[in-house]
């Protein structure tokens, strides 16, 4: 008797509900996402990332204040793009679109990259040369999307892909992508999930804004499903050298070694204000200082590596911590993966190599202080 072949379609899912009951977010939070049966669903298995409880971070604030970090750099692509791609990919091949675009400082591109691929479309990636981290450049080169590096910055290459968007047969996979903020929604849906109530902060870093955006939108929808009793106070924070929420200004030359949020004009800004607004938030600047400190404290005492980028909400933190209630509860969400931007971690880590030593036992445990 031959054993019949169990189909794909059914292995697969049996496989990863076996492995942890997961089927990425789109499954997951199916009600709350404007899906249909004829949508065919891209995923890699992202979302269900961990909430991390950081207790040095906190110490420092101290007053019962507890604060959490909610780590997206776990995604399959190494970053909360993710969340947003597989809506974006998943309605643009329900669309039947055969190509997509993005600019992008980087993990945009790689996540679009990733899912564009699997779905069988092209990906083109616009990116501002010499500003995109090392890690996020391999990952959109071997995944294969069509990367095109341009000599101006991240607010030059969006005002180009959408132009290219109106004029060529390629869908725009950027946050002005209704879509991206319905996927990226669902994180703050898995903070109200682990917590059993919204936060009182959220802090986040912000580039082009639209993730704030995006968490508000999940807050909101939970809070008026009754998922949550309270909404958050939504804390975002802009690297110093390209903060234009807090300048209320366009910055025509935004600088921050924070490559993933060097943006000068944000595309979701008005959204962001409203955001602001509505949760009696704040945005704040923090300076690269402050953004490396926050890196090495995170990595050095929390054992978490995350981007220079997604430091930001913890260096945030850590400016304003007078000003977080007593006993309040504090998520601050960590975007990226530390793996994405290695050239940092070496340049900036106060650790060093130890190099040229023999290899004898006497010296190396000399070496080791021993
Ligand atoms: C690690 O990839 O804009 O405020 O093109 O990569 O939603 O823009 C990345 C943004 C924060 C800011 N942290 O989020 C891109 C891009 C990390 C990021 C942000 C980005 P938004």
């Amino acid at each position: 008797m031959t054993l019949s072949t169990p189909s794909t379609k059914l292995i697969y899912p049996t496989i990863a509900k076996a492995a942890n009951n997961w089927h990425g977010l789109i499954e997951t939070y199916r009600p709350y996402l404007p899906v249909s049966e004829a949508t065919p669903v891209v995923t890699l298995l992202e979302g269900n990332t961990p909430l991390i409880p950081a207790q040095a971070i906190a110490a420092k604030i101290g007053r019962g204040v507890k604060v959490y970090v909610k780590y997206d750099g776990l995604n399959p692509t190494g970053s909360f793009k993710d969340r947003g791609m597989t809506m974006a990919i998943s309605k643009a091949k329900e669309d039947g679109a055969k190509a997509v675009i993005c600019a992008s400082t980087g993990n945009t591109s790689a996540a679009a990259a990733a899912y564009a691929r699997r779905a069988g479309m092209k990906a083109f990636v616009i990116i501002p040369d010499g500003y995109v981290a090392l890690g996020k450049l391999a990952q959109a080169l071997l995944y294969g999307a069509e990367v095109i590096a341009i000599d101006g910055n991240f607010d030059d290459a969006l005002t180009i892909v959408r132009q290219l968007s109106e004029n060529y047969p390629v869908t725009l996979v950027n946050s002005v992508n209704p879509y991206r903020l319905q996927g990226q929604k669902t994180a703050a849906f898995e903070v109200v999930d682990v917590l059993g109530d919204a936060p009182d902060w959220l802090c986040i870093p912000v580039g082009n804004a639209g993730n704030i955006t995006a968490y508000w939108m999940g807050f909101c929808e939970y809070h008026t499903s009754g998922k949550s009793s309270r909404l958050p106070k939504m804390m975002g924070f802009q690297a110093a050298g390209s903060a234009p929420l807090i300048l209320g200004e366009r910055v025509a030359n935004p600088d921050t070694l924070a490559t993933a949020i060097r943006i000068g004009n944000p595309a979701n800004w008005q959204k962001a204000i409203a955001v602001k607004e509505a949760s009696a938030g704040e945005f704040n600047a923090v300076t690269d200082e402050e953004i490396l400190a926050a890196y090495r404290l995170l990595a050095a005492e929390e054992g978490v590596f995350c981007e220079p980028a997604s430091a930001a909400s913890v260096a945030g933190l850590l400016k304003v911590k007078d000003r977080v209630p007593e006993n309040a509860t504090v998520v601050c969400v960590l975007t990226g993966n530390g793996l994405k931007d290695p050239d940092c971690a070496v340049e900036h880590s106060f650790n060093e190599l130890k190099q040229g030593v023999p290899k004898d036992l006497q010296q190396i445990a000399k070496v080791m202080g021993f």
